[in-house]
């Protein structure tokens, strides 16, 4: 069952009535194609990143599918690389369409990349314990940030007596987001889903552990990717999933399978958050002082609002501390760029003072 009110429909350019190139099933887009000279691509084929570990990127293309030793921590799940003739090193990393980031766990706040060129993030929810709106809006938030269409995917509808308040829930984050309800173990998924999974297009499967990422993956291409069952007491999953893995199918899109994050920080994120908060978001603009608190100043719209009755204060708390959160990370990644900046000019200017 879907339930879209949304724009949320991917366009794709490739031919339906021919079958499909391995390139186009690894999700080549003429924005990708754009950037290669004439030639080039005889030379150094494109391939996609289908995996990345500590030392190695696994990569997929037309004449590749092969790991190759490259520690490189610039490069994600997702991209696109053009190989050395010798298979042994990327060439050049092509121009990202799309790239979903969060703040890294640890203190140094790093941005971690969680996967480029997604045409689609379907973030996933069980209709149990698991289910909780504002998880799901940073999901969102993340995804609008980077210009990649999300979609709410409810599994465990078979196991819920009642799904209607976790639809009517997942329904009123955002009319910009369709919600799909269904079985992932059912015949259901390939049905659903297939309008953001034709030729050509790039999907993930993001959300906690246990809610059947993995269970999807499998349904719509047909691998046999581990799973295992959450744990009684409480719904959560065991972290059955470690690694990100993009799956390529024979006959639609490349699919990205992803581990529970335990964390999601948002980090340079404030237009994916106005996006999914526009209504608060434009009051917030009418407040009296730019830096208004919403808490205790004179003319603050958002205040009034509330005096009025007219806006719902659960949501206003969560957009309040996303926002803070977002504003507090964005901050501190701007100062250690600045410090590492700073760093780098007074090495610099040292090993020049020794060479004199
Ligand atoms: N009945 C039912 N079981 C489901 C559904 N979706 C997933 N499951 C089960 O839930 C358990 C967890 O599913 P996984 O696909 O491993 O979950 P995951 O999100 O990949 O979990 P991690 O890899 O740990 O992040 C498995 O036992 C699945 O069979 C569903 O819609 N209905
Ligand atoms: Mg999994």
């Amino acid at each position: 069952m879907t339930r879209d009110t949304s724009q949320n429909q991917p366009q794709t350019d490739i031919d339906a009535d021919t079958a499909p190139t391995l390139l186009e099933l690894l999700g080549w887009q003429p924005f990708f194609a754009d950037q290669l000279d004439e030639g080039e691509m005889a030379l150094t084929p494109p391939a996609r990143v289908t995996q990345v570990h500590r030392n190695s990127l696994h990569v997929v293309g037309e004449t590749v599918d092969t790991t190759i030793v490259y520690p490189d921590t610039e490069i994600t799940v997702g991209d696109w690389i053009l190989i050395n003739e010798a298979q042994t090193k990327p060439d050049r990393v092509l121009d990202r369409q799309s790239l979903i980031k969060r703040r890294g766990a640890g203190h140094d706040r790093h941005v971690q990349m969680i996967a480029a060129n997604l045409d689609t993030s379907f973030i996933v929810s069980s209709c149990n314990r698991d289910f909780n709106v504002a998880r799901i809006e940073r999901y969102i938030a993340l995804a609008f940030e980077a210009g990649v269409g999300p979609v709410i995917v409810l599994t465990k509808a078979d196991l819920c007596d009642d799904v209607e308040p976790f639809v009517t829930a997942a329904t009123a984050i955002s009319n910009k987001v369709p919600v799909v309800i269904l079985n992932a173990l059912s015949d259901a998924p390939k049905r659903e889903l297939a309008q953001w999974c034709k030729v050509g297009q790039t999907v993930a499967f993001l959300g906690s552990s246990g809610v059947g990422k993995s269970t999807l993956v499998n349904a719509l291409t047909g691998s046999n990717v581990d799973t295992q069952g959450v744990r009684e007491a409480d719904a959560r999953g065991r972290h059955t999933t470690t690694s990100r893995h993009l799956h390529i199918t024979h006959d639609s899109c490349a699919v990205l399978d992803t581990p529970g994050m335990r964390e999601l920080q948002v980090t340079d994120a404030a237009s994916g958050i106005s996006d999914l908060f526009p209504d608060l978001h434009n009051l917030s603009l009418e407040c009296k002082f730019s830096d208004c608190s919403h808490q205790v100043e004179p003319g603050c719209a958002i205040l009034a609002a509330i005096k009025a009755g007219v806006i719902d204060t659960d949501r206003l708390a969560r957009w309040n501390k996303l926002a803070t959160e977002e504003q507090a990370n964005s901050e501190s990644l701007a100062q250690r760029k600045f410090k590492d900046k700073k760093l780098g000019k007074t090495i610099k200017s040292i090993k020049k003072k020794n060479r004199k």
